[in-house]
């Protein structure tokens, strides 16, 4: 099977099993596992922070920056078709008990005049605004780059009005490798940022949550109440160790392949190739073909390829770690037989 549902998917690396095998332990719930703290701590430096923390997954990061930034009832802006807006359950009203406003954004990016003009004033009646979340790359928007001006005129209104930003950094290591722009350049217009191991980056488990200290000591706290305090976890933190080590440049293939992709894609009759491809993901329209997205993932799976349905008439195809040039070629002979 040529697996391009995600890049959740990929397989721990020979290296990664070995470090996982090797790594040195203790109890990270008294902080003291040192793969642990050897990880937190090269996850701040790349980030620019004071402090970063462990946690199980992105959105175990994300939920845990909305419990430690807000107070129940409070409101947090955040673009439309955003992965916490959209994917995380409802874990905002749920579990931090506070109310969403979403923005339609173009191309992941929220104007910032419509921010600034969507934070409460004072009234009685009024939640008050606290926290502005932000995604980059943003999945919805078919893993486009949010550009960093858009970055930076977000993080200077919520700053003269208060407030804090969240960056939803799951793939903001792929906004890298495609911009230019370091992740710590990003993360100067974030209080908080949440990086994934565990996608493009080709770790098992895991994401990184990275703030100030006084921040990180209250989100630990937190990660605490939501079961996520584990023990000997440095044999998980190992594999993300190697991911940052060594696969951060290597994220540049995974374009590669999906403009290949996305390309060969797009010469296909009925198929129309929806996003721009600056990164790892595809979204392609079948609406012309005599497919449902249902009945194209169906088809292509019988080929041996796996899609993800994606919209009503869409599908997602992400490149990965595990994907070659030449799984891109099968993949498209398959898509050009069933259309
Ligand atoms: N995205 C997954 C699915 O949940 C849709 C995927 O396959 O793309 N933020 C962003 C922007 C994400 O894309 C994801 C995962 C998360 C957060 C959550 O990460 P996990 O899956 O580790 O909870």
């Amino acid at each position: 099977m040529i697996d391009l549902r995600s890049d959740t998917v990929t397989k721990p690396t020979e290296v990664m099993r070995k470090a996982a095998y090797e790594a040195e332990v203790g109890d990270d719930v008294y902080e003291e596992d040192p793969t642990v703290n050897r990880l937190e701590d090269k996850a701040a430096e790349l980030l620019g922070k004071e402090k970063a923390l462990f946690v199980t997954s992105g959105t175990q990061g994300n939920q845990i920056a909305a419990l430690t930034h807000c107070r129940p009832g409070e409101e947090v802006i955040l673009e439309a078709s955003s992965h916490i807006y959209i994917y995380e359950v409802g874990g905002f009203s749920t579990l931090a008990n506070v109310q969403v406003r979403p923005i339609p954004g173009m191309n992941g990016a929220m104007d910032p005049v419509e921010v600034k003009n969507s934070i409460r004033s004072e009234n009685i009646h009024y939640p008050t605004t606290s926290l502005i979340c932000i995604e980059n790359t943003h999945n919805l928007a078919g893993g486009a780059v949010l550009p960093l001006s858009n970055m930076q005129a977000i993080n200077q209104i919520a700053k003269e009005n208060n407030l804090q930003v969240h960056l939803d950094g799951a793939r903001l290591f792929n906004a890298q490798v495609a911009s230019g722009i370091s992740v710590k350049e990003y993360a100067k217009n974030a209080d908080s940022v949440q990086f994934c191991l565990s996608k493009g980056l080709g770790a098992p488990v895991g994401s990184i949550i990275a703030g100030t200290e006084e921040f990180i000591n209250r989100a630990r706290k937190w990660r605490k109440m939501l079961g996520g305090g584990l023990r000997q976890v440095g044999i998980i933190a190992a594999p993300g160790l190697i991911a940052l080590e060594e696969n951060i440049d290597r994220l540049a293939e995974d374009h590669v392949h999906a403009k290949l992709l996305a390309d060969g894609l797009a010469n296909i009759d009925g198929i129309k190739v929806e996003n721009k491809v600056e990164t790892n993901i595809i979204i392609i329209n079948v609406k012309e073909t005599k497919h449902t997205p249902e009945s194209f993932v169906d088809a292509l799976k019988y080929k041996g390829v796996l899609a993800g349905v994606f919209g009503l008439d869409t599908i997602r195809f992400v490149t990965h770690y595990d994907v070659t040039s030449e799984d891109i070629d099968k993949a498209l002979v398959a898509v050009q037989e069933i259309v």
